[in-house]
């Protein structure tokens, strides 16, 4: 099953971007439905259980895992990648030509003793951080991060941003992570109920924060960016996979599938030959006043 429920697709609103923009994200009720909740919540936590067995991926030293590629672990949450409601930010921000660069699984279930001070404030991309020399950085990537559990009270290991942060390189923080250090003025806890989605821009400051409650706290997050630039996950063998052929050809292009003698590939010299931009323009969303939707 690749895509479990097929609401039409439309672009992200006007008041949307201009929220987005001020902001760095956006906080989408009700993305999915109850069956598509089920179908990942059981996906997460049956790699959760995995994980936890001998010989398993391992978990962390709090019982919490982080996995990294998401449908390479579990191909049933390919729905999650061109899920229509939360995909069109993604098209929306970035245009056609992109891939899902770097995902992942997390379940985290309650700690039971207080946990060492640790920074774990940060804008995605890694190196993208130092080697960009512009003020502000470029955005470059956007995250959909999906809530399978019940985050809707502070204190259960929410996602915790700095609002309007996205266009600060720099902020102030402790010598190093160890150190002790209070969490940024204006930090927020994000409350979300199963099914809701967050989408933000990768330079956004955030930080996962401890989860004590007794609710286990699961999410799956798609990170997305150009095909011009190197993925993280680890999709090199899929294509070699039976649940390939499952996919559509989006979700394909999505998980790296360049290059199949179509005349697509990474720099999308050739629009026609992209999944994506094909997709756009058979429904007629190929925006001309979107410099990233322009062929
Ligand atoms: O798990 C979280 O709440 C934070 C995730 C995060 O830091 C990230 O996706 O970059």
């Amino acid at each position: 099953m690749t895509q479990v429920e097929a609401p039409v697709w439309a672009p992200m609103t006007d008041d949307e971007r201009v929220q987005f923009d001020r902001d760095g994200f956006l906080v989408v009720r009700g993305v999915l439905s109850d069956s598509e909740i089920e179908i990942a919540r059981t996906a997460i936590l049956g790699a959760f259980e995995r994980a936890g067995r001998p010989g398993g991926h391992g978990l962390t030293g709090t019982g919490s895992l982080h996995q990294l590629s998401a449908v390479t672990t579990l191909p049933e949450l390919a729905f999650l990648l061109d899920h229509p409601i939360a995909f069109k930010y993604i098209w929306s921000l970035l245009g056609w030509n992109v891939h899902v660069y770097h995902s992942h699984i997390d379940v985290h279930p309650q700690i039971h003793e207080k946990q060492k001070d640790w920074w774990h404030w940060h804008q995605d991309g890694g190196r993208q951080n130092r080697e960009l020399e512009t003020d502000p950085r470029p955005a470059m990537s956007v995250k959909l991060a999906y809530w399978l559990s019940d985050v809707s009270e502070t204190g259960r290991g929410n996602f915790t941003v700095l609002p309007g942060s996205h266009k600060t390189n720099w902020l102030p923080g402790p010598p190093s992570r160890g150190v002790p250090w209070p969490p940024p003025e204006g930090a927020l806890q994000i409350t979300a109920s199963p099914g809701d989605l967050v989408v933000f821009d990768r330079r956004l400051w955030h930080a996962r924060s401890d989860n004590y409650s007794p609710v286990t706290r699961v999410g799956a997050f798609f990170g997305y960016t150009w095909r011009w630039i190197a993925g993280r996950d680890d999709v090199a063998g899929l294509p070699g996979r039976p649940e390939w052929s499952g996919f559509n050809p989006v979700q394909r292009q999505l998980l790296g599938g360049a290059g199949d003698g179509s005349g697509d590939h990474a720099w999308g010299h050739y629009p026609e030959t992209t999944p994506l931009y094909g997709a756009l323009k058979e429904r007629g969303l190929l925006d001309s006043s979107i410099p990233a939707l322009i062929p």
